[in-house]
């Protein structure tokens, strides 16, 4: 015999899809004509405009000519980093020889949509070219700094905040320096070096130090939060401090917000600079609420800090991102789907820079 319950239930079922095909209708019908209008009068980026707040990504102009990524870049966010292009491989590929096609291609895109132009990386041990790894000490310390003449001199003006230096401590619990070229070669001061080359050639540019695994408080951020607090003491130039966050679903570190006040507190801006929240794929429904909780509580964190800057993210859409290479099997780490769709943690980071902040 059949459960009555059954029939109650496709009853409200077949209701509820009614009201939800209504409204989807109502929502179309009233975007028709006026979509952009529409999607930019509640995007991220202009709810992030209110609050004086940053809302970046990371752009890799290749895709810009694809229309679901060109609408996206151009309505959510109001600051643009580049993914690879203003790296070392890609503006000095041979010694004193500049390409910033690609470069200027992510710099032209901010200025003409009114968007911040964040600077990734003036020096980095990846995607470093061979004529650069292979330079004995002194030849090293002065291509170091011609490069970041050259590089920040370039963008000087355009470019509100470098990445100066990135990922220049080690993993681990050693609270070390990585073991790169320029800390073999040039010995500590090879950091203040840069910082002060990239003064000189930018005065109005911020100039962060950026790295990953730095989220919570632990051996590594507490590295960095010494080297701040000693170039602060003896007056070299740093502005800001970038976490990376590059984070794996249910691991948000429960001290994000203390660490980015204390970072804060030594007097110095602070910024999520890559965050993505990479979980196994395909994704399941429950990670996709786990990592919308997630996004929720990095957000919250950094609009809970006056000095936070704002939030980037690693891309836009799932269907392009560095994880799956790296990491074979994981991904969804990002705030749109393969097909563009908005995820769940689109929906809970949104409301969060219309309810909180300074
Ligand atoms: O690894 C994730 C990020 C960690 N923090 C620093 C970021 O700069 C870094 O970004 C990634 C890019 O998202 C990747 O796109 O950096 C990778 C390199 O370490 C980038 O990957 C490289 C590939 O390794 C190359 O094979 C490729 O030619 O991207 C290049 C350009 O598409």
């Amino acid at each position: 015999m059949r459960n009555p319950h059954h029939r109650a239930g496709r009853l409200r079922s077949a209701l509820l899809a009614a009201v939800l095909l209504a409204g989807t209708a109502l929502a179309v019908g009233l975007g028709v004509g006026r979509p952009d209008h529409a999607a930019a009068a509640t995007s991220l980026k202009s709810l992030a405009d209110a609050k004086g707040r940053d809302i970046g990504f990371a752009l890799d102009p290749g895709r810009l000519s694809e229309t679901a990524y060109r609408q996206i870049a151009d309505t959510e966010f109001n600051l643009v980093v580049a993914e690879n292009a203003m790296k070392w491989d890609a503006t000095e590929p041979s010694p004193g020889q500049f390409t910033f096609g690609q470069g200027d291609a992510v710099a032209s895109y901010a200025a003409g949509g009114g968007k911040k132009l964040y600077g990734h990386t003036l020096v980095w041990h990846s995607q470093l070219p061979n004529w650069v790894s292979n330079l004995p000490g002194p030849d090293l310390l002065q291509a170091m700094r011609s490069h970041i003449t050259g590089v920040a001199g370039h963008y000087r003006g355009k470019v509100v905040a470098w990445d100066v230096v990135n990922e220049a401590f080690a993993d681990g619990g050693s609270g070390g320096r990585r073991d790169s070229v320029f800390q073999q070669r040039i010995g500590d001061r090879w950091i203040e070096e840069a910082f002060r080359a990239a003064r000189a050639a930018d005065p109005a540019a911020k100039l962060c130090i950026n790295d990953y695994s730095t989220d919570g408080v632990n051996a590594k951020s507490t590295a960095i939060w010494n080297l701040v607090r000693d170039f602060k003491a003896r007056g070299v130039p740093i502005d800001c401090v970038g976490l990376q966050a590059h984070l794996i679903v249910g691991q948000v570190p429960g001290d994000l917000q203390a660490n980015l006040q204390r970072f804060a507190d030594l007097g110095v801006d602070v910024r999520i600079t890559e965050l993505d929240i990479r979980m196994p794929t395909p994704p399941s429904a429950a990670n996709l609420a786990a990592q919308a909780a997630d996004y929720k509580r990095v957000v919250t964190a950094c609009l809970a800090v006056s000095r936070c800057a704002g939030v980037t993210t690693w891309g836009i859409t799932d269907r392009y991102s560095w994880i799956p290479g790296v990491f074979p099997g994981q991904g969804a780490a990002l705030i749109w789907d393969d097909n563009y769709q908005p995820k769940p943690a689109y929906q809970a980071v949104k409301p969060l820079f219309h309810e909180l902040g300074r």
